[in-house]
């Protein structure tokens, strides 16, 4: 049996009441049991919502300036060269979603054998029958593992508010967007606070093989524990074999990961990227482990605003944040470069066009913080020298240190894609030789 976070039975009575609410920085530490896999966060706290004078943005949102990790991230600019698209697929492995959302309900994945009209003039997505037999009856736009069922409702919050950071619906005019402001979420239900009994590593590793079998591109995954498991491990190698890129928070345990393992982030296979959480001021968090041979990137984590259920929005801390960020960046670059839809391809674009950051000396494996626009506009540099035509990478604006690429300064932004390009082809090749 295991034991159950008790924060996060806080957190979720306290969302119950309704009305808004953030959490708190301080994260509360909670000892794991052996082979359990969980979410922590912290303390529900009232936050307001009500939106500052807006900034010139790409996408009109209301919410969006209160978003700071999107601009440290220079997400705004990003959307100039991509805003998404829905043939990216994100497998969400939480705690479910508010389904009707208003700025999540468009962005869900749609299972297309799971939808249109049966041979008897019923719905498909709610015929009772597995139409496309992949073993899932009706799993419309995802499954819960935990009862067994199509129903995704998310009564933590924690899904939802992972969904959002991800992709919330960009421009439609309510609240935020996502990173990705156009995407389809893919929603595996792991993990119900009301659910003692279910065993959350068993239905974390019953989500991966989910993902893979239905084709994900992106598993986002945001809990984790500190014991490995070979169950868990081998379908993530399944996911490798098939190009699946797994974001996996670094975890909250204060530590560094280099000397207490955490898992999934810590398993060493190609296709995963631990992230840890930075706040505004560009510093990791107390709460966040790190680890210069464990942890690759640092993404935006403290008092993040995003959705939470019933509708509403609010704010969490956590490397699960911060893992949302890239997974949500990873989605923009698929989208963008069907030839970025590799694991070991991405990461590297990922982690080498980040932005060097001396607060993470000794945090991270390349002292990088994510920036969405530079991963973005390289990778598209990169097709303009590869000889296809696209014309949105006019307007480059950040600065290349020699340090971004190996040590040698470019002469040029375009030298510096095509040093970076060297780069990821390369190393693909001495992998396939
Ligand atoms: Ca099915
Ligand atoms: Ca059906
Ligand atoms: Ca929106």
């Amino acid at each position: 049996m295991n034991k159950l976070n008790l924060s996060l039975l806080a957190a979720a009575s306290v969302l119950a009441v309704g009305g808004v609410y953030g959490v708190s920085q301080e994260m509360h530490q909670t000892d794991f049991p052996s082979q359990s896999r969980s979410t922590k966060v912290g303390k529900a706290v009232p936050s307001k919502t009500n939106s500052d004078k807006e900034l010139e943005v790409i996408l009109k949102d209301p919410a969006l300036s209160q978003a700071w990790g999107l601009n440290m991230t220079d997400a705004q600019k990003a959307w100039r060269v991509s805003k998404g698209s829905k043939d990216i697929r994100v497998a969400v492995i939480d705690t479910g979603v508010d389904v009707n959302h208003p700025d999540l309900t468009n962005n869900l994945w749609v299972n297309p054998g799971e939808t249109g009209l049966d041979k008897n003039g019923k719905d498909k997505a709610s015929n009772g029958v597995d139409d496309d037999g992949n073993g899932f009856v009706d799993d419309v736009h995802g499954w819960n593992f935990v009862n067994n069922t199509n129903d995704l409702k998310d009564t933590h919050g924690h899904g939802t508010h992972i969904a959002g950071i991800i992709g919330a619906e960009g421009g439609n005019g309510v609240g935020i967007s996502g990173v990705a402001p156009k995407v389809s979420l893919m929603i595996l239900k792991y993990y119900d606070p009301s659910s003692r009994s279910s065993d959350n590593l068993s239905n974390t590793v019953k989500a991966i093989e989910y993902a893979v079998k239905m084709n994900a591109h992106i598993i986002n995954y945001s809990g984790g524990g500190l014991s490995p498991s070979p169950a868990e491990k081998q379908a993530i190698e399944m996911a490798m074999k098939k190009g699946i890129l797994v974001v996996a928070a670094a975890g909250n345990e204060r530590s560094n990961s280099d000397v207490k393992k955490y898992y999934p982030a810590d398993y060493g296979l190609s296709n995963i990227v631990s992230v840890t959480a930075i706040d505004k001021e560009r510093e990791v968090l107390p709460s966040s482990n790190w680890g210069v041979s464990t942890v690759h990137i640092a993404a935006p984590g403290n008092n993040i605003l995003s959705t939470l259920p019933n509708g509403e929005y609010g704010m969490m801390t956590g490397t699960s944040q911060a893992t949302a960020f890239v997974s949500g960046v990873a989605a923009l670059i698929m989208a963008n470069n069907s030839e970025m839809r590799k694991a070991d391809r991405i990461i590297k674009y990922l982690t080498q066009t980040g932005d060097t950051d001396t607060n993470l000396i000794g945090k991270t494996m390349y002292m990088r913080r994510l920036n969405t626009y530079k991963a973005l506009a390289l990778q598209d540099m990169d097709l303009n020298l590869a000889g296809s035509k696209v014309d949105n990478t006019q307007n480059l604006s950040f600065t290349i240190g020699a340090q971004d690429i190996g040590g040698k300064k470019p002469a040029s932004i375009s030298s510096f894609g095509k040093q970076l390009r060297a780069l990821v082809h390369t190393s693909d090749v001495a992998k396939r030789n």
